[in-house]
């Protein structure tokens, strides 16, 4: 392509919302072109970043077997009042209702979507383990969004589901998830601290953030600063590798601020280890149990015949907001700094040229076609 033909509309004209370095560099350099509060259209450069960006993150997923799927993103309300969640989710979620007057809603997740298929096509503990996934487009209504891609209203995330027969095999596909976030955010140039954290709205009483750090984050943690030594590339896709490999993790405090508790920090890290700064959540997984598969009847019939209600887990990675994540983690001296995996271009060719010649420019236009 060339350069002159490349639709890149640069700018000077940054909105005074643009505060942090990501989003005054997506609006420059002409990635993203803010729609309405929170909501971007992403221009061709910005679009090809994302893009390579999604790439990897399939590629980990089906790594471990997880397989891909598309769910809509306009759901109906009715499976959102069966786990009980359609109230619970309060302004957040964008509410409306089709021509025949039924209630429907933009989805802010899909745990209730992907539930309710499961449910009704699956039966027996034989179709088990499974881990689906889709990347698809999300709606939450942000009481403030701020921070360019990084808090939108509508945004691109990467959500799996893993569904099992027991708590024990759901822990192995928690692992499993585990592995493949670290694996995701080391090729697109990352270092992810997996942490211990809140589940809010998802629920479930175990969870991880993943966090890269940068000043600009929204997140405050803690943690001690040996967690980013563990040797990632060690440990392998089979249960007993990935077990220790999470058993390794836990050795190291490292927590979210809704988990932070002062004393627990002092008696578990030496003073030299501490580390207390701000990062970036660029994913975060789940395990709920039959949170959902009991309000909404999803079991399947066990070995000996009785019926179970199935134990799952989700995970989800902010696609969109990796684009501004990896700019704030990686800028120097007001320039972005793409990872060879993911810049929007590997090489640009400059012809030599010369006055009375131009049959170099020819010859580099004719390779382009
Ligand atoms: C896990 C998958 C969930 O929604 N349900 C399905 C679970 N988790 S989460 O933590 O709420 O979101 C997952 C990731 O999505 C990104 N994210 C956002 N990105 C941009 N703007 C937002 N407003 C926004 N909200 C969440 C984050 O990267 C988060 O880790």
């Amino acid at each position: 392509m060339l350069l002159s033909k490349l639709f890149i509309p640069v700018t000077k004209d940054l909105p005074s919302e643009a505060k942090i370095k990501s989003h005054q560099l997506m609006l420059r350099t002409g990635m993203i072109r803010q729609s309405s509060a929170g909501i971007y259209s992403w221009l061709p450069l910005g679009f090809k970043i994302m893009k390579k960006i999604e790439k990897i993150v399939r590629e980990e997923q089906n790594n471990i077997g997880a397989q891909e799927m598309l769910m809509p993103t306009i759901q109906p309300a009715d499976i959102w009042k069966e786990s009980g969640r359609y109230d619970d989710y309060g302004e957040e979620m964008l509410r409306i209702s089709d021509r025949q007057k039924r209630e429907m809603l933009y989805g802010p997740t899909n745990e209730e979507q992907i539930t309710e298929i499961f449910r009704s096509s699956v039966k027996s503990y034989k179709l088990l383990p499974q881990i689906f996934y889709h990347i698809q487009w999300k709606f939450r209504d942000e009481l403030r969004p701020r921070f360019g891609v990084m808090r939108c209203r509508e945004f691109f995330m990467k959500d799996a589901y893993s569904f099992d027969l027991t708590e024990k095999d759901a822990v192995i596909s928690y692992n499993k998830m585990f592995f493949a976030y670290l694996k995701t955010f080391q090729r697109l140039g990352l270092k992810s601290i997996p942490m211990k954290a809140d589940t809010g709205p998802i629920g479930g009483d175990l969870s991880h953030e993943f966090v890269i750090l940068a000043e600009t984050g929204e997140s405050k943690i803690f943690a001690d600063k040996r967690i980013f030594e563990v040797p990632i590339n060690d440990y392998k896709n089979n249960e007993i590798s990935l077990k220790k490999m999470r058993n390794d993790f836990m050795e190291f405090y490292a927590v979210t601020d809704d988990k932070f508790n002062a004393d627990t920090f002092n008696q578990n890290v030496n003073k030299e280890n501490q580390i207390q700064t701000k990062g970036i959540e660029v994913g975060h997984i789940f395990y709920f149990g039959d949170k959902y598969s009991k309000p909404m009847n999803c079991s399947v019939d066990t070995s000996d015949g009785k019926k179970t209600f199935v134990k799952m887990g989700s995970y989800g990675i902010g696609v969109s907001r990796l684009v501004g994540a990896i700019i704030e983690a990686k800028y120097n001296n007001e320039k972005m700094k793409w990872p060879k995996s993911i810049a929007p271009f590997e090489a640009v060719v400059i012809p030599a040229l010369n006055k009375n010649d131009d049959s170099n420019l020819i010859r580099a236009k004719k390779s382009l076609r």
